[in-house]
């Protein structure tokens, strides 16, 4: 009768690792299937849950700590692209994979806190393990949605109008076009893509505009703009001195960006 004592006393790390060892499949998938180019460098990373997972496996005292500090790193390290994915859920694959990797995390620090602690009852360590590590993961989640919104400011435009919107690739380290012209009275909209392996920003200092769009992705983006002209840079690293920059340009006038510019005030009035 002492062994199940002894069993309950050392706590199973069976769920913290079997969390972490997901925690570092959803890292890697993120960075070398998800990106736009594969991306090594963060890939590695998964190298870290690995290693708590080892830890855990050897019942090595510190790495339950480990285990919590590695996924409170995994998620905090790239918050806004996470909180990119999990605002869309119609691009079904990033967001399934940022919900698991979140929902890991989450499972994977409270698995580990209650093996930190030792409960004296055995048996519903795994219960608390999962169900309240994805009501941690989900709390995550939502911190992430809440203090890195990145959902997609399409304002009024219709459906017609998102389709046929210019779009502006970003590479390293360019805007393609560069010269952005729009009239006056048109939406000033874009649609950004990056397929890059690292992530890029499109912003108007002057006009407090800052839209992140991570590798791999693309998304829509609404400027309030009056006539004028904005400079524009990339806020990423040092992109802006590599020369990632250009000019958004708002005519007087109502004219596509295609036409050519007339003097007209653009005061119509049709009775
Ligand atoms: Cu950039």
């Amino acid at each position: 009768m002492s062994a199940p004592a002894l069993e309950r006393r050392t706590s199973s790390p069976a769920t913290a690792l079997t969390a972490s060892a997901v925690l570092a499949v959803a890292n890697a998938i993120t960075f070398l299937v998800l990106a736009g180019r594969p991306n090594p460098g963060m890939a590695a990373l998964s190298v870290l849950p690995l290693a708590a997972a080892a830890l855990l496996w050897r019942r090595v005292q510190v790495a339950p700590v480990v285990t919590i500090a590695v996924a409170a790193l995994v998620v905090f390290i790239r918050p806004v692209d996470l909180a990119f994915d999990l605002v869309r859920p119609g691009d079904v694959l990033p967001f399934a994979v940022a919900a698991v990797l979140v929902t890991a995390a989450g499972v994977a620090i409270v698995s580990s806190l209650v093996l930190v602690l030792r409960p004296s009852t055995g048996t519903g360590e795994r219960l608390v393990g999962l169900g309240g590590g994805t009501a941690v993961g989900v709390a995550l989640a939502a911190t992430l949605l809440v203090v890195w919104p990145q959902s997609d400011d399409t304002g009024s435009l219709t459906d017609e109008q998102l389709a046929a919107l210019p779009t502006v690739d970003m590479t390293n380290f360019k805007f393609s076009p560069a010269q952005l012209r729009v009239g006056r009275g048109q939406p000033v909209a874009f649609k950004f893509t990056n397929d890059t392996d690292d992530n890029h920003t499109f912003t108007i200092t002057e006009l407090g505009v800052d839209i992140e769009v991570p590798s791999g992705r693309t998304r829509i983006a609404v400027v309030d703009a009056r006539p004028g002209q904005y400079a524009v840079h990339c806020a990423a690293g040092d992109h802006q001195e590599k020369g990632m920059v250009g000019r958004l340009t708002v005519t007087e006038d109502a004219l596509t960006s295609t036409a050519a510019p007339e003097t007209s005030s653009g005061a119509h009035h049709h009775g």
